[in-house]
């Protein structure tokens, strides 16, 4: 047998940059997919069957059912930050290292939560659908009018790297930055923040606009259902660039029908890629397609780091064995 042909095979999921899967190729024989798809979790066992290591999308599910399903899997490497699509326990109980690309995409994250405050509250893209419809007759006073996002009170949840992203980001429009977070920070970090501490129920009553930016976790679905939608101010607005089911999506279309709070900015969903009718139908929300990481030098830094830690995790390269984000 040739050496080529015992080198431990690794699948792609999904599209990546094929410069950077060069790096793969030097030490694996890869599987790339090349386009993008959802998978089952009987796909996920049949593709990782004859693999020892796999580069996956965020939504992509592997669970004890599929690991035992796959005797030759040692590494998966998450190219995101988020790692709900995986079963850390039961991956520890086989052995298999499970790492993802925390601190390279905090600042474009962040970014991408002020680009949806400014345009919800500025009706940006209903502006944009009036304009493109042809509606627009002429200059009007009363037109498209909007909230104001400059010195409102910034409520955070969830209070990790990207949170604090956001928080650094509040000083240009001297916003007073409120932050609820399962432990507290240390005082170095609130006072770079600028971010008060406050419990979860001054946090919802107190926020203008209440960003969240917490992983989805058994603890955090639906953190934000109907009961915490009606504590909110009914001028404020709700952002949400973390996880679809941390909000509970029906209470959240049923408070932005009745008007229960001003309106909503959405980058993730319940059931990506599905959104539902009743929100596609509200104008006072401004959905995106789950894009908060998405610049390219940011998803370029993802992927190369995913790549880094898989070569390390299947015990080659320079850190063989030292994979440098393990979860
Ligand atoms: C996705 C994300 O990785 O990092 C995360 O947790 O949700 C995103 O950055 C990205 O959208 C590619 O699927």
């Amino acid at each position: 047998m040739s050496t080529q042909t015992s080198r431990p095979r690794v699948w792609v999921s999904r599209p990546l940059f094929d410069d950077i899967l060069d790096r793969l190729r030097e030490y694996f024989d890869i599987e790339v997919e090349e386009r993008d798809r959802d998978w089952t979790r009987e796909q996920m066992a049949q593709k990782l069957r004859d693999k020892a290591g796999a580069i996956l999308g965020v939504a992509d599910p592997v669970d004890a059912g599929v690991i035992a399903q796959t005797p030759l899997l040692r590494a998966i490497a998450n190219r995101g930050v988020g790692y709900n699509n995986l079963d850390i326990a039961a991956l520890k109980k086989a052995g298999i290292v499970a790492t993802n690309t925390p601190g390279v995409l905090d600042e474009t994250t962040a970014d991408f939560a002020w680009a949806l405050m400014l345009a919800t509250a500025r009706r940006v893209t209903e502006a944009e659908r009036f304009l493109r419809a042809g509606q627009w007759q002429g200059m009007s006073f009363h037109i498209l009018l909007g909230g104001d996002v400059y010195g409102k009170t910034l409520g955070i949840f969830g209070m990790g790297r990207i949170g604090q992203a956001i928080a650094r980001r509040a000083a240009g429009f001297r916003m007073p930055v409120i932050y609820h977070n399962r432990s507290r920070l240390d005082v170095a970090t609130e006072v770079d923040c600028k971010a008060e501490y406050v419990g979860r129920e001054e946090l919802l009553a107190r926020a203008d606009f209440l960003v969240l930016a917490l992983p989805m976790t058994a603890q955090t679905r639906h953190a934000i259902g109907a009961a915490e939608l009606a504590s909110m101010k009914r001028d404020a607005y709700l952002i949400n660039i973390a996880r679809g089911g941390v909000v509970d999506d029906a209470a959240l279309i049923a408070a932005l029908k009745e008007k229960r709070i001003a309106g909503a900015g959405l980058d993730v969903f319940e059931r990506e890629p599905i959104v539902p009718a009743d929100m596609l139908a509200l104008d006072n929300v401004v959905l995106t397609p789950h894009i908060g990481s998405a610049s390219l030098a940011t998803r370029r830094a993802m992927a190369s780091l995913a790549v880094d830690n898989l070569i390390a995790a299947l015990g080659c390269g320079p850190n063989a064995g030292r994979p440098p984000n393990i979860i």
